[in-house]
């Protein structure tokens, strides 16, 4: 049973804001949640943060004070699904689906962590006993204009694939790409629109990358664009990507079953958790699609999507963002060549927040029973 409830939002200063087809985040926020159970035991997650701008402060204020009534005092086990349900009324009338999504995927994550914890085991081995204890990684957050100058760093740290972001200038963008996807023939290189398109821009965008050899296109329409016009640019030899701005079960079951999107791209801090994000790994890799989680955060969504993708299994590769951020590396980034490496401690393996971040922490709130 859930006896305490601790959350740590943090801010760091970005050298180089990250730049996207729709905005740039001028910092690097992070939102850490802890649960204790009864007996002590305990698990931790993370709450996606990185919009709105303001938003991690908001979404830790929005569990202690909207929705620790409905954790506290109940068990670990189904947390998702009940507190999903019990949250509905709520985040309806509060106009807020996604945080209260993005909070629960936290919850959930240290939900995963704890239980793992207790049986003493990696939780990718707790979620599937054959887990690899390594995973390919991608680097990612690197705007295509940039390419040039990331691109060597990218490869001198030995990881040969690269997802470059475009969506800002249709010329200017192709011209880098072109450049990138030259440096990268040997390597992998995807692309990532954020949503920018529509399906004429995507279309005509897609009739002049195709012949690059990109591993994916990312989100080159709305998520919530047609089926239609998702299936029509399904056909391009470039495979298409999403799931990052994809939440529920029904809606990635209907995005799976569309066959217009090859890469599935959820994300463990948005969404799900780690009981939904495994559930609909495993339903695209039954149907041969590929499982790449989505993340770009802090140190402990991104332990929690390596474990995934091991526990998973299947050709997908972990999202490792390129950009400088220490809520991410103060909790290590043990990287063997171009895999990550999970290790064999119980749960995450992570014990406690670095120490190097406190200076960081904006807002600390804790309740209990
Ligand atoms: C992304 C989204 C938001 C900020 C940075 C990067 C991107 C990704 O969609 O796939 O990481
Ligand atoms: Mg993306």
């Amino acid at each position: 049973m859930i006896d305490r409830i601790q959350v740590h939002v943090f801010r760091a200063p970005t050298p180089a804001p990250v730049a996207t087809s729709f905005g740039v985040m001028r910092d690097r926020p992070a939102v850490f949640v802890k649960l204790t159970a009864r007996d002590g035991a305990w698990g931790w997650g993370e709450i996606f943060a990185n919009w709105p701008a303001a938003g991690a402060e908001h979404r830790a204020r929005l569990l202690i004070e909207d929705m620790a009534d409905l954790v506290l005092g109940q068990p670990e086990d189904g947390l998702l699904a009940r507190l999903t349900d019990a949250t509905r009324i709520r985040a309806l009338q509060c106009g807020e689906p996604g945080p209260f999504a993005q909070v629960i995927a936290g919850l959930d994550t240290a939900c995963a962590d704890m239980a793992a914890r207790r049986a003493g085991l990696p939780l990718a081995r707790h979620l599937s006993p054959e887990a690899a204890l390594r995973v390919p990684v991608y680097a990612s957050g690197i705007a295509v204009a940039t390419a040039a100058e990331a691109l060597p760093r990218v490869r001198a740290r030995g990881i040969h694939a690269a997802k470059v972001k475009v969506g800002f200038d249709a010329d200017a963008d192709l011209r880098h790409l072109e450049a990138a996807a030259d440096f990268m023939s040997d390597g992998r290189l995807m692309a990532d629109a954020n949503q920018a398109w529509d399906l004429p821009a995507a279309r005509a965008f897609l009739d002049r990358a195709d012949t690059l050899g990109l591993v994916w296109l990312e989100e080159p329409l709305p998520a919530f664009a047609p089926a239609a016009d998702w299936a029509s640019l399904a056909g391009a030899a470039t495979p298409l990507a999403a799931g990052e701005n994809v939440a529920g079960f029904e809606a990635f079951d209907t995005l799976i079953a569309s066959r217009t999107v090859t890469f599935l791209q959820p994300d463990v801090a948005k969404w799900g958790g780690v009981t939904g994000n495994l559930a609909v790994a495993r339903a695209a890799l039954a149907v041969g699609r590929v499982y790449c989680p989505h993340f770009l955060g802090g140190g402990i969504g991104l332990h929690a999507s390596a474990h995934l993708l091991a526990a998973a299994g299947g050709p997908g590769l972990l999202e490792l963002d390129a950009n400088e951020n220490p809520l991410r590396d103060a909790f290590g980034t043990p990287l063997d060549g171009g895999d990550w490496m999970l290790g064999t401690a119980p749960g995450l393996g992570i014990e406690t927040l670095p120490p190097e971040i406190a200076r960081y922490e904006t807002l600390a709130l804790d309740t209990h029973l």
